[in-house]
């Protein structure tokens, strides 16, 4: 049989237990993340491999590309690629994939899990249960709040932010957007700024792209125009919310509550906000099914194929 192609790889596969063994297949991975100097290893082993396949958790540095003269393409298992350098790939005519649509059921499930473990107090409930408190007379349980009929505010109407927006039509909710530029194809109403559209909202549920352009787009103000009755939803990246000014926020009752998926230095959680009742927090969670998780492999795969068979990659950034 032919030799497999060698590509490099930044980080281990290890959110779906078919990923690596599919690439395996197909390719035989230089293992960056074992070497003590990566850099020095690429400059020695990889001076004539043209891929990389990395994810949306390890990205791609500008270090990296540099230290790869062949270089031409980098297929990355996630959709958000705020990560991966994308100007330093350009600079080097270095292509870049992503995995779009195959995730976007999924991440917009976990959304709407978000807003009604939030507003329903879904978590606190099972907490409540747990420690023994239901039936006993110093536990009546607080009330939640309505999630149906609610306005729901979304920053960012992409792939993500419109299947968010789909589901709330179910909830007969009135929905508004904002994001860069208004849409001609979609019935919901757009908000000129994210202030508006906050002060405005029941529900702001954050679905755009992170990076240095949204990077601290909620903050403060933005918290104090959806206020205390106000519910935060967060399933892009941490970046995009001003930590400190949420956890000042909901530890001053100026916001309901949030259901969060992202933070601004995962794996780390602050303990303010891991102490805070009114939060409902999942480990980066939102594409995670045996069913999506599997897709992004394949498409991760039939994005590195595509690219030895004809040069190019299926779905570009
Ligand atoms: C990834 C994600 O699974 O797709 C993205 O952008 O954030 C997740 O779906 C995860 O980050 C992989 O590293």
């Amino acid at each position: 049989p032919a030799s497999k192609p060698r590509i490099v790889q930044i980080g281990p596969l290890s959110g779906s237990p078919v990923a690596q063994p599919l690439i395996d297949a197909h390719f035989e991975p230089f293992r960056l993340w074992e070497e003590a100097d990566p850099i020095a290893a690429l400059r020695r082993e990889a001076g004539s491999i043209t891929a990389i396949v990395t994810t949306a958790n390890y990205g791609c540095t500008r270090q990296i590309i540099e230290a790869m003269p062949a270089l031409k393409a980098i297929c990355s298992w996630g959709v958000g690629y705020d990560s991966i350098d994308i100007a330093a790939a350009r600079e080097h005519g270095v292509l870049v994939s992503n995995t779009p649509d195959v995730l976007t059921d999924c991440v917009a499930d976990t959304a709407w899990g978000l807003m009604i473990a939030a507003s329903r107090r879904i978590a606190q409930g099972d907490r409540f249960v747990r420690e023994g408190h239901w039936g006993q007379v110093h536990g009546s349980f607080p009330l939640g709040n309505r999630v149906s009929g609610k306005k729901l505010g979304i920053l960012g109407l992409g792939r993500i932010g419109e299947a968010i927006a789909r589901r709330g039509q179910g909830f007969d909710m009135e929905i508004r957007y904002h994001n860069r530029h208004a849409r001609n194809d979609v019935p919901w109403a757009y908000a000129d700024s994210l202030t508006a559209l906050a002060a405005w909202a029941d529900f702001l549920v954050i679905a755009t792209v992170g990076g240095a352009g949204t990077h601290h787009l909620v903050n403060a103000s933005v918290l104090e125009a959806l206020g205390p009755d106000g519910i935060l939803v967060n399933i892009s990246r941490g970046s995009v919310i001003d930590e400190t000014a949420l956890i000042q926020a909901l530890q001053q009752g100026k916001l309901r509550s949030a259901g969060l998926d992202v933070f601004e230095h995962e794996p780390q959680v602050p303990a303010a906000l891991r102490s805070l009742d009114n939060v409902v927090l999942l480990p980066h969670i939102a594409s995670a099914t045996h069913e999506t998780r599997a897709a992004m492999a394949e498409l991760v795969l039939h994005n590195l194929q595509a690219f030895f068979e004809t040069g190019k990659v299926l779905t570009p950034v």
